[in-house]
């Protein structure tokens, strides 16, 4: 309602410190952060985090809101997408464009993102371009793009059907370099996927188990190396690998740390929390995503990533369609499945829950994890990210204390299930603020339509991304 707001009596968490402290929201944004505050303006709405933590809200930077799979599209679009990410703590994402038709440009692909996002999106917004093709236009769209349009990352794909080939990818990757943009990418071995799907399909293997077989861990893990060593021919460009899903590849992530390579990575709940033994299920079909669950003892070396700093940030690769396609498209066919799940809603409870909780990561790891390292990488820290002074007031309150067993039920998106039904969360965020809003609360969708903006992000620095301040 615009009025100034204190909140009082909470852990006030950053990326760096926790403590006992008051904030003071004026006109959206941080206006004061201290043990007490007395000069607040008249009429000030008071909330009392007493038992909380007040945290920056989480940044989501992977979601596939309102996509264009092709031969269907995905059932969460940018109102519903942003509600249920807004009712799960978060206040802003970056959503991956899909792909245009064919020769279709960057800029016009954004100004096809912004009319989706522009009159639905409930909380802050901002795009990673998306890579189809390279050609001069494309190469010289990329310096306006970070400069003029705010947009300064861009997605490349190495398998789909808008997968990339060496040379397109080391051009991409020397001129997104150049131009100050980071280089994000889905890694997986197109053609050794395509031969053992093939394999598989022709020996009558068509259950959902066998997407899993289909593309197995080593399909991603080669993928990575390969990455790192093109982006290192490429000037030593930053590169960010999105969806990790096993140890090995993590592995080829941190030798390339170890030898100073600006290289960082995200990884998602599902991988974290969830197994191929899920493909032994009757609805073994809501967990075709790509890449695919894994054995279950990558799970403990993605939490080590978290643990030991060598994975940055934790994002959800959102991507839904009904349950009810999926049994359509794939009952008889893994290959015909629509590939993603949802989670936008269920990313930050659940990373509390299991890492905060759990005792693995600390509650100001866990900021650095779902919104600090996201707003550095892409260029929105301090706006967001943090609760410096001028900050958008985007926050959420986690009670510790509320246990809520996850249902389908009680969550915001537009699909019909949930991949987390009846997991345990301990802690939940129990209310939401965007640049000052309430958006939610306990579980209540409070925003409004429209009411989230496009937020011109700055372009990529390493020094940037890479100093902790
Ligand atoms: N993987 C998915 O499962 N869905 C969306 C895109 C992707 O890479
Ligand atoms: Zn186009
Ligand atoms: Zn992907
Ligand atoms: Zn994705």
């Amino acid at each position: 309602d615009g009025r100034p707001t204190l909140i009082v009596n909470g852990i006030v968490v950053d990326a760096h410190s926790e403590s006992k402290k008051q904030i003071l929201i004026i006109d959206g944004k941080v206006a004061k952060v201290a043990h007490t505050i007395d000069d607040y303006p008249k009429g000030t709405k008071v909330i009392d985090a007493v038992g909380l933590y007040v945290m920056p809200g989480g940044i989501d930077v992977h979601t596939h809101f309102n996509i264009d799979a092709g031969f269907t599209r995905s059932i969460d679009d940018f109102y519903t997408g942003t509600r249920s990410a807004a009712c799960g703590g978060t206040t802003m994402v970056i959503d991956h464009m899909g792909f245009g038709p064919k020769g279709c440009n960057l800029h016009h692909q954004l100004s096809v993102y912004k009319d989706y996002a522009g009159n639905n999106a409930v909380i802050d917004y901002s795009f990673h371009g998306v890579i189809q093709h390279i050609n001069d236009e494309i190469l010289a769209e990329m310096a306006s793009m970070v400069e003029e349009e705010g947009i300064s990352s861009f997605k490349l794909y190495l398998t789909y059907g808008y997968k990339l080939d060496d040379d397109s990818v080391l051009r991409a990757l020397t001129q997104l370099n150049k131009v100050n943009a980071l280089t994000t990418v889905h890694p997986e071995n197109d053609a050794a996927i395509a031969l053992r799907r093939t394999q598989l399909l022709e020996a009558g293997k068509t259950a959902p188990k066998y997407h899993a077989i289909s593309r197995p861990l080593e399909c991603e893990a080669e993928a990575i190396g390969r990455m790192i060593n093109l982006a290192r021919l490429a000037d030593n460009a930053p590169l960010y690998i999105v969806h990790l899903s096993n140890g090995l590849g993590l592995d080829y992530i941190r030798l390339a740390r170890q030898n100073k390579q600006p290289v960082w990575a995200e990884t998602c709940p599902q991988y974290l929390l969830l197994d191929e033994r899920c493909y032994e299920r009757d609805d073994a079909l809501k967990f075709i995503l790509s890449p695919p669950l894994r054995p279950v003892a990558e799970r403990e070396k993605l939490w080590q990533g978290l643990m030991d700093g060598s994975i940055d940030t934790v994002a959800t690769d959102h991507c839904s369609f009904t349950y009810h396609e999926q049994k359509q498209r794939g009952k008889d066919n893994f290959s015909a499945c629509p590939n993603g799940m949802p989670g936008v809603e269920t990313r930050m409870p659940l990373l509390f829950s299991e890492g905060v909780m759990a005792g693995r990561i600390t509650p100001s790891r866990f900021v650095e994890l779902t919104s600090y390292m996201p707003a550095k990488l892409f260029g929105l820290y301090p706006q967001k990210g943090s609760f410096d002074i001028g900050a958008d007031a985007d926050i959420v309150l986690f009670d510790p204390k509320e246990n809520v067993t996850i249902t389908h039920d009680l969550l915001h998106d537009n699909t019909d299930y949930t991949p987390f039904e009846s997991i345990e969360s301990h802690g939940w965020p129990v209310m939401t603020l965007s640049r000052g809003n309430v958006v939610a609360c306990m579980g209540e969708f409070m925003g409004k339509a429209g009411n989230g903006r496009f937020v011109h992000r700055k372009p990529f620095s390493t020094h940037q991304a890479a100093e902790k301040e």
